[in-house]
């Protein structure tokens, strides 16, 4: 049986995080993989077009056609709309805060970035300038990575002790460029808790299939 929900992906995405809450949250869903980020196939790519004229993933198309785009948005509708599975703090709850304040916070300071890290040729046109924007980039996203560890109380996860969107989302975007190791480093707190979603076991196969840990996965 399906909900109807159709989803843009691609294996190593931000997509990946919202396929981990449609897991837990037991919702089948129709994928559609779209590597908007692979120069060597524009097709694969152009096929979230009929739905984002970002052309990015994730996009998530509801039973009523409608659109939702934006990671962190569609990770708070998810857990808002499934309350019973307590993936995000409800709107009274003390920690709903916090946790809004994280959610946009790896959006917009750490996720928008990789639109200049994968092509820094979109913003610096001389080629001689993309290894230092490169650089930048990576140091600012580990800064931001730091701050936030800074200001976070993380018990087993990142707001306390019951897993949220927020770690699911950290846990992916930390798989990214710096990559692990560097955040280890720079967000130990955090570090913790992204090694035990890692290890979840009702998103084992997910990790699996769709980040995979392969040989120097952490950087
Ligand atoms: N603001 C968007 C960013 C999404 C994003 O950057 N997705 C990447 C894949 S991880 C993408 O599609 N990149 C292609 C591009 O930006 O051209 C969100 O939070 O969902």
């Amino acid at each position: 049986m399906t909900t109807g929900l159709t989803l843009y992906g691609a294996r190593g995405s931000g997509a990946v995080p919202v396929e981990a809450a449609l897991t837990l949250l037991e919702i089948p869903y129709a994928l559609i993989d779209a590597y908007t980020f692979d120069p060597d196939d524009k097709a694969s790519g152009d096929q979230v077009l009929a739905a984002n004229p970002m052309r990015q993933v994730p996009t998530l198309v509801s039973p009523t056609g409608e659109v939702i785009t934006e990671s962190a948005a569609i990770l708070i509708w998810l857990a808002d709309r499934h309350p019973a599975s307590r993936l995000a703090p409800a709107p009274e709850d003390p920690k709903r805060a916090q946790f809004l304040r994280w959610m946009i916070f790896v959006s917009s300071a750490i996720y928008s970035l990789y639109w200049v890290k994968d092509d820094p040729s979109r913003l610096v046109p001389d080629p001689t300038g993309h290894a230092a924007l490169e650089a930048r980039v990576l140091n600012r996203i580990a800064d931001c990575w730091g701050i936030m560890d800074s200001q976070v109380e993380p018990g087993r996860y990142i707001l306390g002790d019951e897993l949220s969107v927020l770690d699911l989302y950290v846990t992916v975007v930390t798989r990214f460029r710096p990559r692990r190791k560097r955040f280890y480093e720079v967000a130990p707190k955090m570090g913790d808790v992204v090694r035990r979603v890692d290890i979840d076991p009702r998103l084992h196969a997910l990790w699996k299939d769709r980040m995979g840990f392969h040989e120097g996965w952490e950087g």
